[in-house]
């Protein structure tokens, strides 16, 4: 950051202790990932200097032919990743993403339906003090007490007695299959319109880890930073008949100008995602999350659905006497990050829960595998052990700093 060093000092030195944090700690929040340099760049780059209202050649403004141009690539790109036939590449984020759908397909005081936050959906999904929540009728499920997993009996009994207008499936912290298939099935038996926020699995998608609901769902929603690598932002892939809904509700429905440097940087991201290494990439999301939940398990930690299928896993800290909480502040202090998290049926609050989530997109980005998922497994219930024990803590500290060093971060260079 050459011009920044000498025009800024004050926030140089932040970024550059953020560079040095991110460099020689573990990132296992799920819902990270380190972008490209590429895309850093792009994000970066003097596309922040345009306005442009609009979508491709019907803009409201002028000098729109560079990013006309782009805006199209990235659009081109998504669906030849997704297989999609119409895609927005304008929200500005996950939130704002779902929130379009909602307003562009819906009325105030619809019905819809979606997984309960403490349950593993989004606060976008019907939370009652969210905007999803105290605008639409929000019918919650839930996962199976005994299995940590959705019961798709269940889903059709909620939506026979309810019947939504929209049904919601994809979330935030469940680490198994989505039955695709059985969400349309039952949508289609009370007429709902589908939508599935694919945001924390979109990269194992895109990289043929995780089945796809393109051919069964209508909506389907997305982050662009998460497992699918790109800059922070979101985008809407819907079917034809939706697609000028959907257009109207990002803009002017919501949304003013679209930021036209995240949009040429979703391009570059979409670019990465359609390489063929890309598959391997999002293979080995998963086989890192199997090998780091396996030996957590060895480790006495009990995960909720009892494993993973995709790049989280939910561990509930119960039997280990330590909230969730406690957990992440002392694994914070050892260089290893994530989140505390409810899990189904807490008994405790949401700030102070009885969970932690974490998972391997990030960490395989760095080129990670299975044998350094087994060492930061290690470290994860030894620094839990001695919680207390800050002399301990900043040993595992050293030792993470120590293997970090073999596996840079793109675009940090210290
Ligand atoms: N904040 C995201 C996550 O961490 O899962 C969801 O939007």
């Amino acid at each position: 950051m050459n011009a920044l060093s000498k025009t800024d000092k004050e926030v140089n030195n932040i970024l550059n202790k953020e560079m040095e944090r991110q460099a020689y700690g573990l990132e296992l929040i799920p819902s990270e990932n380190y972008a490209s340099e590429a895309v850093l760049e792009t994000t970066g780059s003097v596309f922040t200097n345009k306005y442009s209202e609009g979508y491709p050649g019907k803009r409201y403004y002028g000098g729109q032919e560079y990013v006309d141009m782009v805006e199209r690539l990235a659009i081109d790109r998504a669906k030849k990743i997704f297989g999609v036939e119409h895609v927005n590449v304008q929200p500005y984020s996950g939130s704002p993403a779902n929130t379009a759908v909602y307003f562009g397909l819906l009325e105030y005081g619809d019905t819809i339906m979606g997984l309960k936050l403490d349950h593993g959906g989004h606060i976008t999904h019907g939370l009652p003090i969210s905007f999803s929540g105290k605008s639409f009728e929000c019918i919650g499920y839930e996962v199976e007490k005994e299995t940590g997993r959705i019961n798709m009996d269940h889903v059709r009994e909620l939506a026979l007695k309810h019947k939504p207008k929209l049904i919601i499936a994809g979330y935030t912290a469940y680490s198994r299959p989505i039955d695709w298939k059985g969400f349309k099935e039952i949508a289609d038996e009370v007429g709902a319109i589908t939508m599935a926020d694919i945001a924390h699995i979109a990269g194992l998608i895109a990289g043929d880890a995780h089945e796809s609901p393109v051919p069964y769902f209508d909506v389907i929603t997305t982050t662009t930073h998460k497992t699918l690598r790109g800059p922070r932002g979101a985008m809407i892939m819907c079917k034809e008949k939706f697609a000028k809904d959907i257009d109207r509700a990002v803009f002017p429905g919501l949304q003013g100008g679209p930021h036209d440097n995240t949009t040429a940087a979703k391009a570059v991201a979409f670019g990465e995602a359609l390489k063929p290494e890309f598959k391997n990439y999002a293979a080995q999301i998963v086989k890192n999350a199997k090998a780091l939940a396996e030996k957590l398990k060895e480790a006495g930690f009990e995960l909720v659905s009892g494993g993973t299928d995709n790049h989280l896993m939910l561990i509930d800290l119960t039997n280990k006497n330590i909230p969730g909480k406690v957990a992440q502040e002392a694994l914070d202090k050892a260089g290893i990050t994530l989140n505390k998290n409810t899990v189904p049926f807490d008994r405790r609050s949401p700030f102070d829960p009885s969970g932690i989530r974490l998972g391997t997109p990030a960490l395989t980005t760095r080129g990670m595998k299975e044998e350094e998922m087994h060492k930061i497994a290690g470290w994860i219930a030894e620094t839990l052990e001695n919680h207390t024990n800050d002399e301990h803590l900043a040993k595992v500290k050293n030792e993470v700093k120590e293997l970090c060093k073999g596996f840079p971060v793109p675009g940090i260079k210290i």
